[in-house]
Order: structure tokens, then sequence, then C-alpha cells
């Protein structure tokens, strides 16, 4: 294929695709398919997802006019057949990295990129949102969520589904139902779709609708006979049609004739619509078919080799067993992140208390405070980011009534591929202001371990942060011995000028501070402070420097600061932490860099500052 042009060569534009004949994309189909396998492996990200959805996505671009008509996609993770053909092939194997392209839809990446996504089930409310906003001035375009049976599961999905239901907006909905979350999907919703795909009904369905559509004549009204008609054959009354959708479904998401020939007929109609389509994750790739989770994500095949050290997901897992070996009251609760944050070896060990509750993070903390009350203790293992959904749920329902839950939180600090949707840069600052709350962070995996114990026999909220990726290479103790709460570790002491680090940055400023003969403090808490240990530090030294991995606003340094503030202590004070902007994908490392948060940007303030 190498000296040959492909079709693929061909398609710079969604509209390049609608020049080709029908019979052409099952060729292009396979060439992306190729084209995806082999940048991924480079790159790094979401495999199966994308193979599931190359035909939906050049179904959607052959029969709508992108950029006019608007898609969104939920999540995101599955746009890169989109992105490959609105312009962007050329970029793939840059994806993920510093200044490529980013791993999800980007509104300032591409004009087809109408939604940025990253975090779920926000592509029914930005579409619904789209499709009023053209009504209310009486625009032609049409709105399109793309949306899969995981991501459905959240609350979001169904508060934008009701509302839909009740306006004549015209907006496609389209379930993409690969029964699979990250791993095998769960709750109600998911064995609900089960049903409507059960047996028979889905297996004549499947060829029954392709007859049908075939012949719907383009007048409307005929369509409408003919989607009836078909409909009668498929699920009558189904929940979505309860909610005032025109559900079609389901439909087989290879066919491109069948999807085709639907979203034609589709595009046609007025107000609410949902196409219910069935794929297969991993689509092509017999990797990926066979162990869809194993490849939802993956890191870029330089990098799987090595030894390295135990990851801090991997150290909280560990704990998580072993606290659960001895404490009966333990509950580990993930929304739908069972293997991304650690859990897969507690979810086979102790089965009976674990709770996946699918991509529900607000129902999650929610149900921790209700098992709290009865006196269980739950782990709500999360990511930093997608905390930021449940805040309410975290303030309101656990920490004003001051409930015994532990949040064990990943991927606390930026996280290189995944960029800014992802990254935790804010936990510090909206954890810290809420009362009750203790809050820590792990300079190192040991510490982790620690915090972790010391967090779950806390009586009131606790939140332990850790960075994504792997530790520092301690040693890591077995027991489950807890720290005393509020109190900071001195690491190096030296003179002048003070460094008072937290979590992540703790290595990197004992790196300076003892190239620089600085005192530097692994200050633990961020809530309660070390405040005898500010008092000391401040009367002994003559500039005080904080150093962390979330933002400036609002975080840790800023605490130490009100603390000073507070005392009328008036020691020169620089934080350091993350900037007041949103950092982009690139490397873990030198993202750090950038923001001066490694070793040497730590002590080039520190010399900028001794300075004056
Ligand atoms: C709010 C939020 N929680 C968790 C995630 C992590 N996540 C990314 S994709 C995914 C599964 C999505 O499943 P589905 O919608 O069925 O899409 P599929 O990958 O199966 O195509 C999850 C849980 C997220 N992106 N956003």
């Amino acid at each position: 294929m190498a000296d040959m042009d492909t079709l693929l060569d061909t398609i710079n534009s969604p509209a390049d695709l609608r020049q080709l004949a029908r019979d052409q994309l099952p060729q292009l189909a396979q060439e992306i398919r190729d084209l995806i396998v082999e940048s991924v492996q480079q790159t790094g990200g979401h495999i199966s997802s994308n193979l599931g959805v190359v035909e939906l996505t050049l179904a959607l671009h052959y029969v709508f006019n992108t950029p006019e008509d608007r898609f969104v996609w939920d999540v995101g993770h599955q746009s890169y057949t989109h992105k490959i053909i609105t312009g962007r092939r050329d970029q793939m194997h840059t994806m993920r990295q510093q200044d490529g392209l980013s791993g999800f839809p980007k509104r300032s990446e591409s004009d087809y990129d109408a939604f940025g996504v990253g975090h779920s089930s926000t592509s029914i409310s930005a579409a619904l949102g789209m499709a009023v906003a053209s009504q209310l001035s009486a625009d032609p375009r049409h709105a399109v969520a793309i949306i899969g049976d995981g991501a459905i599961t959240a609350g979001q999905a169904y508060e934008a589904l009701a509302h839909a239901g009740d306006l004549s907006a015209n907006l496609l909905v389209i379930l993409n139902d690969n029964e699979m979350s990250i791993s095998k999907n769960v709750g109600g919703m998911s064995n609900y779709l089960a049903r409507l795909l059960s047996g028979k009904v889905y297996a004549s369905a499947r060829e029954g609708s392709k007859k049908v559509l075939e012949k719907i004549p383009p007048a409307w009204e005929f369509a409408r006979r003919a989607e009836e008609h078909m409909k009668g054959m498929v699920i009558p009354g189904t929940l979505f049609e309860e909610m005032g959708f025109n559900y079609i479904g389901p439909i087989d998401g290879h066919d491109l004739d069948t999807l085709i020939a639907t979203l034609s007929n589709l595009r046609n109609r007025k107000g609410p619509q949902f196409l219910h389509i069935v794929t297969k994750k991993g689509k092509g790739y017999q990797p990926a078919e066979q162990e869809p989770g194993k490849y939802h994500g993956v890191s870029p095949a330089k990098k799987q080799s090595g030894k390295s050290s135990p990851t801090y997901t991997q150290v909280f897992g560990q704990w998580l067993c072993d606290m659960a070996a001895q404490s009966d009251e333990l509950v580990g609760i993930t929304p739908a992140m069972s293997d991304g944050s650690g859990l897969n070896d507690f979810a086979e060990r102790y089965p009976q208390r674990y709770f996946d509750v699918g991509i529900a993070e607000q129902h999650a903390v929610t149900l921790a405070a209700g098992m709290a009350c009865e006196g269980r203790k739950p782990v709500v293992a999360i990511y930093s980011s997608f905390l930021q959904r449940a805040y309410d749920q975290l303030i309101h329902d656990v920490a004003l009534q001051n409930l015994s839950v532990l949040f064990a939180i990943d991927r606390g600090g930026l996280v290189g591929a995944d960029g800014a949707t992802h990254a935790g840069a804010f936990d510090l600052s909206y954890l810290r202001c809420i009362p009750n709350m203790v809050v820590m962070a792990a300079s190192n995996e040991n510490e982790c371990r620690q915090m972790l114990s010391t967090g779950y026999h806390y009586k009131g909220p606790a939140a332990v942060r850790y960075p994504r990726g792997a530790g520092t290479g301690v040693t890591i103790e077995a027991n489950l011995d807890t720290i005393e709460i509020g109190k900071a570790e001195l690491k190096h002491q030296g003179e002048h000028i003070a460094i008072l680090a937290f979590g992540s940055r703790v290595q990197a400023a004992v790196e300076a501070g003892e190239s620089c003969n600085a005192t530097v403090v692994n200050m633990r808490f961020v809530k309660p402070l070390d405040t005898a240990m500010i008092e000391q530090i401040a009367a002994s030294h003559d500039l005080i420097i904080t150093v962390e991995e979330n933002a400036i606003s609002g975080g840790a340094g800023s605490a130490i600061a009100e603390y000073l503030l507070s005392i009328a202590d008036n020691t020169p004070i620089k934080i350091m932490g993350l900037p007041d902007k949103f950092i982009d994908h690139g490397e873990h490392e030198s993202q750090l860099a950038d923001c001066g948060l490694d070793a040497k940007g730590i002590v080039d303030t520190l010399l900028l500052h001794n300075k004056h």
C-alpha cells in the first residue's frame, strides 16, 4: 500500500468524502482502521472505542453537511475517525503530544469540533443547546449528539433527554451501544438496553430495517409511514419514546447502507429523534475485539516496556485490599473507573463490598454518605477532575453532616497526554474551603499508604490526593500505620529561605532546597495546616516559598498566606503552583517544567527572590 495512493489520501474534508460512491466506503473504513491502529500504537490513546465508530462517523459526515451541521461527540475519546476525515489525517501521529492534536474534540482545533469534551455525558445538553439556538435564529442546521451506553448512565444525560423531549427542537441523539463502558457496563439502563437488543427482535430488525429503508421514497410523509412500519417491527413504546423522542432502532452500526439510509431519513424529520445503533468495541482489530477493556486506553508502544516503581494507583489498590482484610466495614466505590482507579483486585476479592455505580460521580458520593450514616466506612476512589462533578454532594451530603467518607483522589495534578479536561488542577482549592474536611497530599507512595490509613480512621470526611503515574521508588511498609493529623515533616534544615512543599512537589523541593541550602518542609496536610511549623519557619526565615501541583488560586500556598495574614506575620511569601490558565496535553515532566514546578524551576525562583 505504501507506494500506492489510498482512498484516504484523497479525503481532506467531509466534502471529499461526499464525492465517493457508497460502495467505496467500506474500503475507506478499512484504511481508517489501519491508520488508527498504527497511529495509536505510536501515540497512545483510545483504540477500542474508535474502531467501533468508523462506519458511524463516515455515515454521519456522508449524510450531514458538516461543519454547518453540528456533531457533539460524548466524551470525545471516539473522535479519531472524525479527526482523520476533517483535515487532520496527517497530524494523527502528533496526537496527545505537546502542540499536537488533542485526544478529544476541541473547538480551537477545528471548525468541525462543535463542542469541547473529555468528561462524559454532556453531549445531549450541548447539542440541545445548539438545536434550540438554531431554532431561535430560524437556522436550518442540524445538531447531533453521539453518546455511548456507558456515558448515558450519567444523570445529566437524562436531564437533557427529559428537557429535549419537552421541546420541539431538531435534535438527533445517537446511542452507540456496545454494552461496554471502559469495563462491562453496569446498572439498570444497561440491562434495559440489553433487553432491547435481545434475541430475535434485533436480528429481524436488522434484516427488516434494511429492506424498508432501501425503499423509502424521499417525500417526508412516505418516509414517516415507512419509519412507523419499521418501528412496529422493532420495539414499540420504549423508554425514549415515553420521554418524547421518536425512537428508531436498534440497527447495525457497522452496516453502512443501513446507517446512511436511516440517517438520511432522520435528517428530514422534525423534533427530537433517537437512533439506537449497535456496534462492536474494537471492531476489526483482533486483540481489541477480544479484550476491549484492555484496549480502551493504551500507552504508546515505546513506553510499555521497562520496569518502574509501582504507580500510586497500584499502591491505593493494594492498600484497599489490605484495609478491607482488617476492617469489615470498608466498602469501595468507583464511578465506572475500576481499572483506572486500581480497584480490580478488590472487586475480585471482595465482590460484596465493591460498588461500580456507572458514570455517576454525584450518585457515588451520596451513596457513600448513605452508607456512612449506617456505620459503613466508604472509600470513594475517584479522579480529581471527575470529583468536580460531585461537588455539591461532597459539601451538602458528606461534609455538612460530618460523615466519615474517605476520598482517594487519583490524578491530582497535571496528567500529561490526557490534557486539560482530565487535569486535577483544582482539588486542593475546592476541598480546603469545605468545613470538616481533612485534606492530605502524598509526597511518595509510602506516605500515600499512611495517609489513606489516617483518612480511613478519621471521624469525618477526609481526602488523600496523589498524582498520576509511578511513585518515587521508596520502600512501602506493609503495616497500616497512621500519621498525626496536621503534622508536617521537616525534610532539610537550611537558612534564609524555606520551601514549604505539598504532595508531588516535595521531592523536587528537596532537590532544589538541598542545592541552595534552603529549608524544606513536607507540609503533608493542606487542612488542617501545621500552624506551629509555619510560625516557627516564618520566625526563622526571610522568605517562604510554597510549591504545589494545584492552581495557585485558592490552593495550599494560598492557605499558608491566609494564615500568615491572620496572625499579622509579614514574612514575604512566594506561591508556586499552576498558573491561571488551562494546561494543554504534553509530557507530564515538560508540563511541570513549563510551569516552573520542577527542581530547576524552584531553584530559579529561589535565586530570583534571593537577590532582592
Ligand atoms: C465524568 C466522567 N467520568 C468518567 C470518565 C472516564 N471515561 C471515559 S470513557 C468512559 C466509558 C465510556 O463508555 P461509553 O460511553 O459506552 O463509550 P465506549 O468507550 O464504550 O464507546 C469512561 C468511564 C469520563 N470521561 N468522564
